[in-house]
């Protein structure tokens, strides 16, 4: 379940940036050729891990992350072929990458066929098997193996211009389907019974899904590309919405990027979904965990019955479509806490820890009845070595315990603790944006917030 090195390289790739218009011609070919070719080889080529489970093995193979802090990122040996280290620097990169894709790239590349760019943008198809699964306690998810069945289901990732075809198996006794959000599809591939796609039980069924490249209509307008964080989920287990599906687990993420995005070292899927995350509820929530300095990815989506908003202590992001400011007068907001309703989606990245250094942070819906009644998790950023800061378990210790007995010992236990420096628990945990120390900030967090 790699984010293989053909997605990779190719992220890499365009993340060179800034003569990548000199290199194309040479380059380009060699980076594409060996994505067409990936799909029959490498089934798994569009995917990385799922959503639980941390994807750090998928990326740390293949990407450097220069550590955290530093707005600018290196990056060394990003092409096998491409002459050795290079330092290069992402985010000014990233900027002319966005200006190319305009001018030279999405829009030449959607109205020509001959030149090497163009035809790449034309996309691949790539071909997956995915396995519906019945799972323990009359949960379902979906998996690439009938063995790695997860909730949430494994993230799907294409490029604006690739096809995924999805032969779904299964392998349940209930009526079930795959359907998308953000893509393009035909009514076959819809996953609604109204439209008879769904598989009943037992049943294999192939769904394509398709994305296309932003294009110049006229003048100033442009239509939209397909990129974006999106998500796919069930349609059709339980009513013709799916909607028993979908509170027993059939969802996960699916990213659609554009040619230049910047890739993560790790990305992390978290579904509210009535009120539970991951249909969990803490402390059996996900625990995600990233060093410090490593890219993260997070894709949020939500389902259910209810209106939420998700919030990450510490960490902010550039409301828009990557998370990242794109460039220096990039006007998107920066916030840390974004509406999560059902069928929303949304997705950002992050250097983990920082401006605020490694710890045990909290992310948890910000509707107080939902995160009383366990709508919160754990980030956990290590240190860049990746080993536990101080306080770090001792907050994790905190936030499995009870709650509230967890909050009274975290405050009680304080002034007894090694650490003077953490003996500073607030009654409340929404400031927790100072540049503190790693100890302090942990028990800062848990012990203000009791969870
Ligand atoms: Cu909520």
């Amino acid at each position: 379940m790699r984010n293989d090195n053909v997605v990779s390289r190719l992220g890499r790739w365009w993340g060179r940036g800034a003569d990548r218009r000199s290199a194309a011609a040479s380059a380009a070919s060699t980076a594409f050729a060996g994505e067409a070719t990936a799909p029959a080889s490498m089934p798994d080529a569009a995917l990385s891990s799922a959503g639980a489970v941390s994807a750090g093995g998928a990326f740390a193979g293949s990407l450097d992350s220069a550590g955290g802090g530093e707005p600018v990122i290196g990056r060394r040996g990003a092409v096998e072929s491409g002459g050795g280290a290079e330092q290069v620097r992402r985010r000014s990169l990233l900027a002319a990458a966005g200006v190319l894709g305009l001018t030279g790239g999405a829009v030449t590349v959607a109205t020509t066929t001959s030149s090497g760019p163009a035809k790449a943008a034309e996309g691949v198809t790539k071909k997956i098997t995915m396995y519906a699964v019945a799972l323990p306690g009359n949960q379902f998810g979906y998996g690439l193996t009938p063995e790695t069945a997860t909730i949430p289901g494994p993230v799907l990732e294409m490029y604006e211009g690739d096809t995924l075809e999805i032969t779904l198996v299964n392998t349940t006794n209930q009526r079930l389907s795959i359907h998308p959000h953000g893509v393009d599809y035909s009514t076959d591939s819809d996953g609604a019974p109204f439209n008879n796609s769904f598989n009943a039980p037992g049943e294999t069924r192939k769904y394509v899904w398709r994305s296309h490249e932003m294009t110049a209509t006229s003048g100033r307008r442009f239509t939209p590309g397909s990129a974006g964080y999106w998500h796919y989920h069930d349609h059709a287990m339980g009513t013709d919405h799916g909607t028993a599906g979908l509170i027993k687990g059939l969802y996960g993420a699916l990213i659609v990027r554009r040619r230049g995005d910047i890739l993560p070292d790790k990305q992390f899927t978290v579904v509210f979904n009535d009120m539970q995350i991951n249909n969990k509820v803490a402390p059996n929530t996900p625990m995600f965990e990233a060093n410090l300095g490593q890219r993260v990815e997070w894709i949020a989506i939500g389902h259910g019955n209810f209106f939420h908003t998700f919030h990450v202590h510490a960490h902010r992001w550039a409301d828009n479509r990557t998370g990242y400011l794109e460039g220096p007068s990039d006007p998107s907001p920066v916030v840390d806490n974004k509406d999560l309703n059902p069928g929303n989606s949304f997705g950002f990245q992050v250097v983990a820890g920082e401006a605020v250094g490694p710890g045990a942070w909290m992310y948890h819906c910000h509707v107080q009845s939902h995160s009383d009644t366990g709508m919160a998790g754990i980030f956990l950023v290590r240190n860049a070595d990746g080993t536990m800061p101080p306080g770090a378990q001792e907050a994790i210790d905190r936030f499995n315990g009870h709650q509230h007995a967890a909050a009274a010992a975290a405050k009680a236990g304080a002034q007894s603790q090694a650490n003077a420096g953490a003996a500073q628990s607030q009654a409340t945990a929404g400031a927790a944006q100072s540049p503190t120390t790693a100890g302090t900030a942990q028990t800062h967090v848990h012990g203000g917030t009791g969870q």
